[in-house]
């Protein structure tokens, strides 16, 4: 994998699926960014406990169930806003609970483990397939932070031919925006790099907004990075079409029972450094922000893309058997 220290620059992007790690060094390299991105933590995540299944020995069913239980809450610890980490843990110990012996139960989060990996980097193939077709020859898209499922979208109306320009924020003060940019400039497409406050300015060069998600409340409401509402709002009043891409696991269910979306807030040395500002000067580091149904045109999902007021309706299917505690 490749490391990534903060430095106000990123210069690599990473992908877990590429290396396993235990359950510390995952819980470690989440919480550091190293892992970063919605759907990359959700796997990393699955990843750590079926690698804690196929390689660690337990006496009995209670001992395994003690140190699983331990693995899932420090995961879901690492970082609180993604839902997708939730999913993809709730995902991988699916039946687990009616295991009565330490082979079966080993065997079916393997599974699991596999299944939900599996599953998910192929909902980032479809939802690039699905949501490139919204994207039209020699169209000029705008896209914020680092999102997986975004850029697959534009990757694929790239490769099918279509002339595209993209326009992408630099994302303070993590910068995703440079790895978004490395992978576009890659792929040979042709990427234009604004400072995060120019949104609005250029909003009238774009036909089309195209980010991901972190977590799809039941109101059809979207978390994503720290700026994607004002992209939202900037496009809404240019009448730019707003479209976000998530795997339906990036649906919360819990919101639906009332829960809030904790948004995170990291730490101050990410915007100043020390000494820069007087102590008396209070810092503010919130990292997602949440985008309403209403400034949103189209939500691209590997089943298809469905409007921000069907989101009940998905959740309803995908999540139904699940039980939440
Ligand atoms: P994919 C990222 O969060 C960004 O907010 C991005 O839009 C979102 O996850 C979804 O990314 P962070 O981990 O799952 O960089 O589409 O804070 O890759």
């Amino acid at each position: 994998m490749i490391k990534i220290t903060f430095d106000g620059f990123l210069t690599h992007p990473c992908d877990c699926m590429e290396i396993r790690m235990n359950v510390d060094d995952t819980v470690k390299a989440i919480k550091d960014m190293e892992i970063r991105g919605a759907g990359r933590i959700a796997r990393a995540g699955a990843a750590a406990i079926g690698d804690m299944a196929r390689s660690q020995k337990w006496k009995n069913i209670d001992e395994m169930r003690s140190d699983i239980k331990t693995a899932k809450d420090k995961l879901l610890a690492s970082r609180p806003t993604a839902v997708s980490l939730l999913n993809g843990i709730q995902f991988t110990l699916k039946g687990f609970d009616k295991c009565t012996d330490v082979k079966e139960a080993k065997e079916l989060l393997i599974r699991n483990s596999d299944d939900f990996i599996r599953a998910s980097n192929e909902a980032v193939e479809k939802i690039g397939v699905i949501g490139s077709r919204r994207i039209k020859d020699g169209a000029t898209i705008l896209t914020h932070c680092n999102s997986s499922a975004a850029l697959e979208c534009i990757k694929v109306a790239h490769r099918s031919g279509k002339k595209i320009k993209v326009y992408a924020t630099e994302s303070r003060p993590w910068r995703q925006g440079i790895l978004t940019v490395n992978e576009l400039a890659k792929e040979g497409i042709d990427v234009t790099m604004i400072i995060d406050s120019a949104v609005r300015s250029v909003m009238k060069r774009i036909d089309i907004v195209i980010v991901g998600s972190d977590t799809i409340t039941s109101n059809g409401a979207v978390i994503n990075k720290i700026g994607t509402s004002q992209l939202a709002l900037a496009a809404y009043e240019s009448r730019v079409p707003f479209v976000v891409c998530g795997e339906t696991y990036k649906i919360s269910p819990q919101t639906l029972f009332g829960d809030m979306v904790t948004i995170e807030e990291r730490d101050i040395s990410e915007i100043v450094r020390k000494g820069e500002v007087p102590d008396s000067v209070k810092v503010f580091n919130p990292v997602f922000d949440s985008t309403p149904a209403r400034y949103i045109d189209g939500i691209v999902t590997e089943r298809g893309i469905v409007s921000p007021g069907s989101v009940y309706e998905i959740m309803v299917q995908q999540f139904g058997e699940i039980e939440f505690k």
